[in-house]
């Protein structure tokens, strides 16, 4: 159990508690271009959250939208927002105005902080709200009014239970959704995953692609740190060679970003020096255990895969060490409930495939959204996911329950047959998807991204099915193989199965 004040702010907590405890001279943040002690990140974000109450005359409750690649300047603004008592709504670098514009609709928005180089899509949107931009040599940016305040900032006296921090959803499909989270929200995750699964430690440096828009990035990278007096990386746009070669040079011990990825590093690893690495973290996308293979035969961790969502702030199975069973996410993280339901919301067995329900100390707020009462239902929280639990209650991904493939009334999932196809050598990415089909509903469709040395052939696309075929369930190959040049993706990683069933063939 995890008991907060009743008066809390979390960044006080987290930033002004680091101080008072001695980490002042810690280093807090690592970016491209600078390093900041706990000591000068406390000063950055007090200036930043005084330009907000007294320049830009921001109230408790107001919402600042912030836009930035990783940077230590933008995880400033983050806390310097939420210091200030106002609610971040923090949003990925790659928004077009669109859904940008859409965002700080819903969002209700009162101010925007933005980098420099991202303001653009701000001045198309002409809100009539200001705009600060930081990290330009542009007149009246956030850094000139910040020198303008150098007093401490007392840190807003708010609730424990008070909004600070709306994220949404990445949107793999549709209409990214806002989530609310509260100011105990955010150190409930701190004590949560990072405390009892990575055994997180002062001399920890905390390293990843997921952006600061990204729950999974905003926790790794930035709140896990500090609730520890560890440091974290902010690097912006790493390549999987680029995550390589910033682990070797920053001595990173604990590495978090997709599986994707992961396989790709897997690939080039053997060229850096990663014996500072002790944990690698795999989330955003169900991780298969050719990759957890290839990642281990490459550098000697056992991957620690976590599922988490955005509705729930972080990750909540996960499994590590000893523990690790080939194939599932884990166990629920301590503090942490979980269980499978049925279509009728009753709960199965082991060895049934279901809803995949959570119950914890964070949980889903939709900001102004109906489908509220869809999620969270007595207290339980139904992910969209499909999970499977087995006799000694390890939960099984199966697959996104919109994205099950039924075909000749076989229910299929997709994670399964792109599990088999990984393990072909010649297969560097792929992902598997239901096209609809007058005679047998649907049929399992495979869109594969070889590896350099290969070409898509008909002869290969045979071997890849027969290959299939000798692993799993022969039903369940993929009739259809399509070679692809790339996969489309979201920023977070995420494969956007939707436009590969959209698309025409
Ligand atoms: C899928 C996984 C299988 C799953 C996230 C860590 O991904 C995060 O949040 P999102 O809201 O998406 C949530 C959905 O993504 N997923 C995530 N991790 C796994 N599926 N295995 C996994 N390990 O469908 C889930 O419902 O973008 C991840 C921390 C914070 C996050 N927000």
């Amino acid at each position: 159990e995890l008991h907060y004040p009743q008066r809390l702010n979390c960044v006080a907590e987290l930033l002004d508690g680091a101080v008072r405890r001695g980490w002042g001279g810690r280093t807090a943040l690592i970016g491209a271009r600078e390093r900041l002690s706990y000591a000068e990140l406390l000063a950055r974000v007090d200036r930043i959250a005084h330009v907000l109450r007294h320049d830009l005359g921001l109230a408790t409750g107001n919402r600042v939208l912030v836009r930035g690649a990783n940077c230590p300047t933008m995880a400033a603004c983050i806390l310097g927002v939420i210091k200030a008592g106002c609610i971040a709504v923090p949003t990925m670098p790659l928004l077009r105005a669109r859904e940008l514009g859409a965002i700080a609709d819903k969002a209700r928005i009162n101010a925007v902080l933005c980098a420099g180089g991202l303001v653009g899509e701000v001045e198309a949107l002409g809100l009539a709200v200001p705009v600060l931009v930081f990290d330009a040599p542009v007149a009246d940016c956030l850094e000139q009014r910040m020198a303008r305040h150098d007093a401490p900032f007392a840190a807003a006296d708010t609730a424990a239970d008070d909004v600070c921090l709306i994220s949404f959803t990445s949107g793999t499909t549709g209409v990214p959704k806002g989530t609310m989270h509260f100011q105990r929200d955010v150190l409930a995750i701190c004590d949560c995953f990072p405390r009892h699964v990575l055994h997180a430690q002062a001399d920890d440096v905390f390293i990843g692609t997921p952006p600061l828009a990204f729950t999974f990035g905003l926790g790794g990278l930035l709140l896990f740190p500090l609730r520890v007096g560890a440091a974290g990386v902010l690097i912006e746009k790493l390549t999987p060679e680029a995550l390589l070669g910033a682990i070797a040079e920053h001595r990173a011990t604990v590495c978090f970003t997709a599986p994707t990825f992961y396989r790709q590093m897997a690939a080039q690893a053997g060229r850096f020096r990663l014996d500072s690495l002790r944990a690698s973290v795999s989330a955003g996308e169900a991780l298969p255990v050719a990759t957890r293979e290839a990642w281990q035969a490459a550098t000697g961790l056992v991957m620690i895969d976590g599922i988490g969502a955005t509705e729930l702030l972080h990750i909540f199975i996960s499994s590590a060490g000893g523990d690790v069973r080939p194939g599932a996410t884990g166990k629920p993280v301590p503090g942490y409930q979980a269980c499978i339901l049925d279509a009728q919301g009753r709960r199965v067995g082991p060895g049934v495939i279901g809803r995949l329900a959570v119950k914890g100390p964070t949980g889903c707020r939709y900001l102004a959204d109906e489908r509220q009462h869809d999620y969270v239902q007595d207290g339980w929280n139904l992910t969209g996911d499909a999970y499977e639990m087995d006799d000694d209650g390890y939960f099984y991904y199966r697959s996104r329950t919109d994205d099950m493939i039924i075909s000749a009334g076989y229910n299929i999932a997709g994670a399964e047959v792109e599990e088999a196809l990984l393990h072909h050598p010649a297969v560097a990415e792929c992902a598997v998807v239901g096209r609809s089909d007058p005679e047998r509903g649907q049929v399992v469709e495979a869109h594969v991204v070889l590896r350099s040395s290969h070409v898509g052939t008909e002869e290969l696309a045979h071997e890849l099915q027969e290959f299939v075929k000798g692993q799993i369930a022969p039903y369940k190959y993929p009739r259809a193989i399509l070679f692809k040049e790339q996969l489309p993706r979201t920023e977070t990683g995420k494969l956007q199965r939707f436009k590969l069933r959209t698309e025409a063939v």
